[in-house]
């Protein structure tokens, strides 16, 4: 594959709902979308999900437009490349900075899984033609609200509900919850609220029959966790602590978790997030994929991911209309009985909606050989 010319897209799309964490409320997304064009005139699509601040990583908007701009891109105009693995290993000299490395590999990943006329998830090894979903709450509104939003997405299906908590909003809200939906599969995230200070109180959430607590304590850390999960029955799930294929095998030595949420954003691509899983296989760790409030096409790579065998579980990949008035992909992706039908058409196999990234489009810059 020769890149002829790559097309920075940003959009600013507003979410039907507020996204609430412990760290504050968004409702407009600004994002890149990337384009990359081969000497053919084909195109890959691929999407940030980096946001505005610097609260779940270190990487936001500006920093990934910057690198993508300045350092990324020129590497991939270069010189041609054989197959996609080979863009993470171009970057592999760059520390860290994975959503925008991610961003332009998985738009190669799509490129090149059109130009061998596959699906991109048979081009990473999937085999499922259908994926199992589930919804992921941000800090609600009130207590009937929520309930509403429970019954409403237990009607559509889904297989997982995931809430948010936080110090203060923790074992008491979840058995609320537990009380009215005696058998609903749930699990908590706290986006590293917490530390092994907290242990005793975490303990409570044992009897909640949880599927798992995500991501309890920092952002980094893989000892205390390790730490926490002897003291907890309820299966400690990485999030934010795995950024790459060591993180993943010192939090397995460790006994860190029990389970692993990759995001192909957090992990720096497709070939990355591979790996990651394939590790986790070898080793009995079950993994599913985490979603970062996804516009169609980054929800596209997702879902062809979860297509690997290892993903046991549900993940964050909801429905396009979960979050989007109109999503910027034809068809939007749907949620029938909780999966979703997995496309077949080559790469992502979703069309972009040209319309809509028009309408949400507030600047693009277009890099050539
Ligand atoms: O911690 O998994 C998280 C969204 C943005 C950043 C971090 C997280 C999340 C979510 C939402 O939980 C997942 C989704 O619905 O896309
Ligand atoms: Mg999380």
């Amino acid at each position: 594959i020769q890149l002829n010319k790559v097309i920075i897209r940003k959009l600013e799309m507003k979410m039907k709902h507020p996204f609430k964490t412990s760290y504050g409320s968004t409702q407009t997304k600004q994002f890149l979308l990337i384009e990359a064009i081969d000497q053919d005139g084909r195109s890959g699509w691929g999407e940030s999900v980096a946001m505005d601040l610097p609260w779940y990583t270190e990487e936001t908007v500006k920093t990934t437009e910057y690198l993508l701009e300045d350092v990324l891109i020129p590497l991939l105009l270069k010189s041609p490349i054989d197959h996609p693995d080979q863009v993470s290993e171009r970057f592999a000299f760059i520390r860290r900075n994975n959503m925008a490395k991610a961003s332009v590999e998985g738009a190669i990943w799509d490129l090149y899984a059109k130009r061998q006329d596959v699906s991109l998830a048979r081009a990473l090894g999937g085999k499922k033609s259908t994926i199992d979903v589930g919804i992921s709450l941000g800090l609600p509104e009130s207590m009937p609200q929520l309930f509403e939003q429970i019954e409403s997405y237990l009607r559509e299906g889904y297989k997982r509900f995931k809430f948010k908590i936080k110090p203060g909003q923790d074992v008491a809200f979840l058995r609320a919850i537990r009380e009215v939906f005696p058998d609903l599969p749930m699990m908590a995230d706290a986006n590293s609220a917490y530390t092994l200070k907290d242990s005793e109180h975490l303990k409570q959430l044992d009897d909640l029959d949880l599927m798992m607590i995500e991501q309890p304590l920092g952002h980094e850390d893989i000892l205390d966790h390790a730490e926490l999960q002897k003291q907890l029955q309820t299966p400690i799930c990485l999030d934010e602590s795995i950024h790459s294929l060591d993180d993943v095998r010192h939090a397995i030595r460790l006994g860190s978790c029990q389970i692993i949420n990759i995001k192909i954003g957090r992990v720096g691509g497709l070939t990355m997030a591979k790996r990651i899983h394939d590790l986790c296989a070898k080793h009995g760790i079950e993994v599913w994929c985490g979603g970062m409030l996804e516009a169609g096409v980054g929800r596209a790579h997702n879902i062809a991911l979860t297509t690997l065998s290892q993903f046991t579980l549900p993940g964050d990949t909801a429905g396009s209309s979960r979050y989007w008035f109109e999503d910027i992909i034809q068809p939007e992706v749907t949620v029938k009985k909780g999966t979703i039908e997995v496309p077949t058409a080559p790469g992502i196999g979703y069309a972009i909606n040209h319309d809509a990234v028009k309408r949400y489009l507030i600047d693009e810059k277009v890099y050539t050989m």
